[in-house]
């Protein structure tokens, strides 16, 4: 086990050493990724997008000039380089802009998604002691504005709230607008000497326990990804890359994503919102050549393209949008079913790219040219010769590698995997071996192409159509409730999202139990994010004997998917 610094376990010398001299780390650092942009495509479209004050249309050299005198705005007000500030915006120009001026900065990005809410944005703002938010107004319904001051004034390591509204909107007590932060650009800021092996920035786990892990990524093994992804997907300066999911979750951001294009010098296109109208108008009218989603987005994407074609044939005065210029759709996050991969190109006239990626690291991809039958029915393989896949035996204390072909738990280590949480010793012992290899908690096998193909998972998360529920953590929200002595969170098929949530609650003997709606209430006013309060509640006598000891979370859920299947027929895996 190698040395933690500052909650940070960094890559055995050794290692370093091999991914330089491989080639893959070049010391490049995210300053220097954009300065290359700059000098080389200075001139192009780098942003495209709606913010508080309209439509926005920015250049490298714009882009630039924003970050670095939003940069020196934030060094300003006493950010400092090594600081931590939580971002948590919509997907707003201002969101490149700011991760930009932060990087500038040489301070730390902590991405947070526009879903999240008070409970999920507090505790980032306290495990990572940030100084700032940088948030939007209302969005969606939401004043996260609002939400963002209550949680300063609670966690006493933030002493700013940067809103990013319109120029010139009223000044809100305590908070302070992000256009007044923008100054003439400085030539030099702390982050263009930043070192390369250092922490970048803090992204989020799915994660599978009660508290979200921050997983840190160094400038060397992320923009290793970056490069390496936006060969892969061979993006290029007329690459139009729509970014339909939040952005700042790793899909988007990297896998080529938003940095993917910079890298490239291509265009992104921020979706205000993932839906079929708004993206299909983003598609016709920006020439969007490439976009990413998660499978119940493609689905309803191939679905509303089938019923345009279908209007369009029967001569309906509706117009049909133009999506001739897509070229690739990706998807990933949760497993594409066969049947909808199928769909894909017919609907939609794009080729599909599949992508089984993770925030800790690893990203796989089917490549342009692979033959149907691997896109169709594999995601893919690994960006790197040097990703090392350990397919093993879950249920083997040592780990023993399974035969090829069969089915197992995937581990992995490689340059761009990290080997370890941030400030998270405990959680680090079981979630990485002693050999620093990520127990990622996927069931995989790997096809004679090397392709992994993914059938289950051992971990205690839900996939909610790409969005990540740590059961416990929902479980331990319901157990907050005075009416509730125990609760169980299970995943439960489901044709359009892969799975949903349905939790068992023993409540309080004696007393009238609580509601199935009062407590999914009860969960969402507790604030966290919507998609992870459970879809159904069912409130039940007691637990099922699961016969080895009431401690094992694991077989509890297991027999109450097991009752759930047979109470309903249906097939389920948790
Ligand atoms: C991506 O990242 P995360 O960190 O939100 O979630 C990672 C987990 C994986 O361990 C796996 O359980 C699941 O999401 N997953 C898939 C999948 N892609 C991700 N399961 C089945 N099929 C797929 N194609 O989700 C992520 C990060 C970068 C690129 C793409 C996705």
């Amino acid at each position: 086990m190698t040395a933690v610094a500052d909650g940070v376990v960094p890559y055995p010398p050794e290692a370093a050493e091999r991914y330089r001299a491989a080639g893959y780390w070049t010391g490049q650092t995210f300053p220097a990724l954009l300065d290359a942009a700059v000098a080389d495509h200075g001139a192009r479209m780098a942003v495209v997008g709606t913010g508080p004050s309209g439509a926005e249309r920015w250049t490298y050299a714009e882009l630039d000039a924003r970050a670095r005198g939003l940069a020196a705005g934030l060094a300003e007000i006493g950010v400092a380089p090594g600081d931590r500030v939580v971002v948590w915006l919509p997907n707003v120009p201002a969101y490149v802009e700011t991760v930009f001026a932060l990087f500038r900065l040489g301070a730390l990005p902590v991405f947070a998604l526009p879903a999240h809410r008070e409970s999920e944005i507090r505790y980032f703002a306290e495990h990572a002691e940030a100084v700032a938010i940088v948030t939007a107004g209302r969005h969606d319904r939401f004043d996260h504005a609002a939400a963002a001051q209550a949680i300063a004034a609670e966690v006493d390591s933030v002493r700013h709230v940067v809103v990013a509204d319109a120029p010139g909107a009223e000044p809100v007590a305590g908070r302070l607008s992000l256009s007044s932060l923008r100054r003439t650009p400085p030539d030099t800021l702390p982050g263009d000497d930043a070192d390369p092996s250092s922490v970048a920035f803090l992204q989020l786990s799915g994660g599978t326990t009660g508290l979200p892990k921050l997983i840190p990524r160094t400038h060397d093994d992320y923009l290793y990804s970056v490069r390496a992804s936006a060969e892969i997907c061979e993006l290029g300066p007329e690459t139009v890359y729509l970014a339909a999911l939040p952005a700042a979750h790793n899909f988007t951001m990297s896998s080529p994503g938003l940095l993917g294009v910079v890298h490239a010098g291509g265009t992104a296109v921020l979706a205000p919102s993932p839906d079929a109208d708004t993206c299909f108008g983003l598609i016709e009218t920006e020439r969007v050549t490439i976009a990413a989603v998660v499978p119940p987005l493609a689905a309803a994407w191939v679905q509303a393209a089938t019923r345009a074609a279908e209007r369009s044939r029967a001569d309906d005065s509706r117009s049909r949008r133009d999506l001739s210029s897509l070229e690739v759709l990706q998807v990933g996050g949760a497993k594409c079913a066969p049947e909808l991969a199928r769909r894909i190109t017919p609907a939609l006239g794009a080729r599909l790219q599949q992508v089984f990626g993770m925030a800790e690291g690893l990203v796989n991809y089917t490549r342009l040219d692979d033959p149907d039958d691997v896109v169709l029915h594999s995601q893919g393989r690994p960006i790197s010769p040097d990703d090392e896949l350990r397919v093993v035996d879950p249920d083997d204390p040592d780990e023993r590698e399974v035969a090829p072909g069969e089915v197992g738990a995937l581990l992995t280590r490689g340059p761009y995997t990290i080997r370890g949480y941030y400030r998270a010793e405990e959680h680090n012992a079981s979630a990485f071996t002693a050999d620093g290899f990520y127990r990622t908690g996927d069931l995989v096998r790997l096809d004679p192409g090397g392709n992994v193909v993914v059938s289950g998972r051992v971990k205690e998360q839900i996939n909610r159509g790409g969005e990540k529920i740590a059961a416990e953590e929902v479980e331990n929200h319901l157990l907050a409730h005075p009416d509730v002595v125990d609760a169980a969170i299970v995943g439960v098929p489901d044709d359009f999202l892969g799975e949903r949530t349905h939790a068992f609650v023993v409540a309080v003997p004696d007393r009238e139990p609580p509601g199935s709606a009062a407590l999914r209430r009860f969960v969402r006013e507790r604030g966290v994010a919507a998609y992870k309060v459970p879809d159904v509640v069912e409130v039940v006598d007691a637990f099922p004997a699961t016969g080895v000891g009431k401690t094992s979370r694991r077989a509890l859920r297991s027999a109450l998917a097991d009752h759930l299947r047979v109470e309903t027929g249906k097939e389920s895996r948790s």
